[in-house]
């Protein structure tokens, strides 16, 4: 585990105007690595955020500074099931550093870039911030997202680093050219313990990540963590889904989940002049908002459950919260009641 062979990340930043060129990288790879996509500010706040969080949970180094993000001595973070790491999860559901990063013009104008058509980002599925710390045992077993993401077909998947991430640290490293083999067979319950067994002579596709690269990648992308290294030092992502609003899967789960009964009503005082007074509906009114990001339904809390939408169990607790309080075009609605907040 701890000697991976490892081959640079091309990067594609240079090409966002060159949609075909894009197109040709991401059929032969199945990944898109771009240098200094994202503004730092905002990748930054979304780690001091984490930092934040993992200084309450007790993951820190007493005494350390806090931005050099040293690991608690002894302390094993990154376990799926561990109820603090779950609760990370929930805690930045709610947090708008999450969905600053996450639903950035700079990732969706990317994924236009590429696949020429609007994307949006994808709750429910798995928006995660991930700490490790640094025990090279923990390092996510390579695996494909398609095996574990199954409410939308088709997605792209964008992990980044929440600061610099140089190889010594863990970040991701991929396989060129393995979405071309479909979706495998993977062992396990999840991608801690499980996976899918590669060759060790494959050599996997890394960089040292600077604070505002990402890296983009398909369903059936073979990809893992590289050991964290460091002896020391905790190491921070962020991973997003993201689908695209022509997909027929994905236009049902969002009418559903945005519009369906309970439909929201907005109290007679809300009422903007001009706007329609009943949610609309999704023929007439989302398909028409393509283009338009504000329109990106927001998490603002995750009740977590333990199986997925055909009933199967979840391989990890933290894996699908149900989305039960949304931002839509700047009103709140709780799904779960009948008027919008
Ligand atoms: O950050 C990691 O260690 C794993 C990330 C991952 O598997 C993903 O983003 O799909």
């Amino acid at each position: 585990m701890d000697d991976v062979k490892t081959i640079p990340l091309e990067n594609a930043a240079p090409h966002l105007g060159d949609t075909r060129r894009l197109q040709s990288l991401a059929e032969r790879d199945g990944f898109l690595f771009f240098r200094d996509l994202i503004p730092q500010e905002i990748v930054l706040a979304l780690r001091d955020t984490v930092l934040e969080f993992a200084g309450e949970a007790g993951w820190l180094e007493p005494g350390a500074p806090v931005t050099e993000a040293r690991a608690a001595p002894g302390r094993r973070i990154g376990d799926y099931q561990d109820p603090a790491w779950a609760t990370l999860q929930a805690h930045v559901q709610a947090r708008p550093e999450m969905w600053a990063v996450g639903d950035c013009l700079a990732i969706h104008r990317a994924l236009r870039a590429v696949e020429c058509r609007s994307s949006y980002l994808c709750l429910s599925t798995a928006n995660t911030c991930r700490v490790f710390s640094p025990h090279p045992d923990m390092a996510t077993r390579p695996h494909q997202d398609g095996h574990y993401v199954r409410m939308i077909p088709d997605f792209w998947t964008v992990w980044l680093p929440l600061g610099d991430c140089p190889r010594e640290l863990g970040p991701l490293a991929l396989l060129s050219g393995s979405h071309l083999a479909g979706l495998l067979d993977h062992s396990g319950l999840g991608i801690d313990g499980g996976g899918v067994l590669v060759d060790e002579d494959r050599a996997w596709s890394t960089e040292d990540f600077r604070c505002g690269d990402a890296v983009f990648f398909r369903p059936h992308t073979l990809h893992r963590a590289l050991p964290n290294l460091s002896g020391r030092r905790l190491r921070l992502s962020a991973d997003f889904r993201y689908g695209f609003w022509e997909e027929p899967g994905t236009v049902d789960w969002r009418a559903r989940a945005v519009f369906s009964p309970p439909r929201p009503r907005l109290p007679r005082s809300n009422r903007t002049p001009g706007r329609p007074t009943r949610a609309p509906t999704w023929s007439s009114s989302v398909r028409g908002q393509a283009d338009d990001r504000r329109s990106c339904v927001h998490a603002s809390s995750s009740p977590l459950r333990t199986s997925d939408t055909l009933g199967r169990p979840l391989t990890s607790l933290w894996a699908d919260p149900i989305v039960t309080k949304v931002r839509w075009r700047g009103t709140r609605f709780d799904l779960s009641a009948a008027a919008p907040q």
